[in-house]
């Protein structure tokens, strides 16, 4: 079993004062950091494998965008198991990137995997089946999302299929302040004390910025995707899955 170095970055109180970065200390804790702050992280993992094995056809694409240490490529990789295909991560971090070519799992995928330090807003699309956007378009200052999806939408093939799995945000206050209270309490259950938790909270203030699940629909069918459904929701986090038609 692979080790999981454990999350303290927000054991100091200065931590809380810097805004948060992808950097060398965030990528040596990240799969503890996400696992104990995305309530249902692993079940859109275990989704990803399930939508590329459907969706990514043989000598087909596939782009996992924002990949961070790659935890959505492997689920494709796993998905679509020996059939030819190539699986693209892309993420700006480069402390993240390095860890992924250095990743012993990759190498042995080197056929089907291939990863770069690129802004995925700036990036070289070629045609692919699925691209999947897991909890990266909020990181993304609000003004780009609609240009990088509309760009998404003109890569996929006719039946192609997008992955977004975001935090969202609620306008009804009462529904907010209880999803927020539960994801607090999810994050308590996983054993981050109520100063990590605030400090993480303050360090993302306008880094991560949450939409609602209503402003993700709308988003997405603009840029021309049909059959935009929900497919998975776990208190304030969720994804949608969303395809451009056949031709
Ligand atoms: C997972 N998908 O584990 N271009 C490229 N990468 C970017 C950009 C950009 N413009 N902006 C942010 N990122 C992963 C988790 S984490 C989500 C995704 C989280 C990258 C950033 O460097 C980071 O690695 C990732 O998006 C967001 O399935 O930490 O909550």
């Amino acid at each position: 079993m692979r080790r999981m170095s454990k999350d303290t970055i927000f054991q100091s109180e200065g931590a809380a004062r810097v805004s948060f970065r992808f950097d060398d200390a965030v990528a040596r804790v990240f799969p503890d950091m996400i696992n104990r702050s995305v309530p249902g992280y692993a079940a859109s993992l275990d989704g990803i494998a399930l939508i590329a094995h459907q969706s990514i056809r043989p000598e087909g694409r596939a782009y996992d965008l924002g990949c961070t240490l790659g935890a959505a490529t492997l689920s494709m990789a796993q998905g679509i198991g020996q059939r030819p295909a190539q699986l693209v991560g892309i993420d700006l971090s480069e402390p993240m990137i390095a860890r992924c070519q250095a990743d012993q799992r990759f190498q042995e995928l080197a056929q089907q995997v291939h990863f770069h330090t690129a802004d995925i807003t700036e990036f070289d699309y070629e045609s692919a089946d699925l691209v999947v956007l897991n909890y990266t378009l909020q990181f993304l200052a609000p003004e780009q999302r609609a240009p990088l999806l509309e760009k998404l939408y003109q890569c996929l093939n006719p039946g192609g299929v997008l992955v977004l799995a975001e935090k969202f945000h609620f306008e009804e206050q009462g529904v907010a302040d209880r999803l927020t209270r539960l994801h607090f309490d999810f994050k308590r259950a996983h054993h981050y004390s109520d100063l990590e938790i605030a400090g993480k909270r303050s360090a993302l203030e306008n880094v991560l910025i949450t939409d609602t699940r209503e402003t993700h629909a709308q988003r997405l069918e603009s840029a021309g995707f049909e059959d935009v459904v929900l497919w998975h929701s776990a208190i304030n986090f969720g994804a949608f899955l969303a395809c451009k038609p056949d031709a």
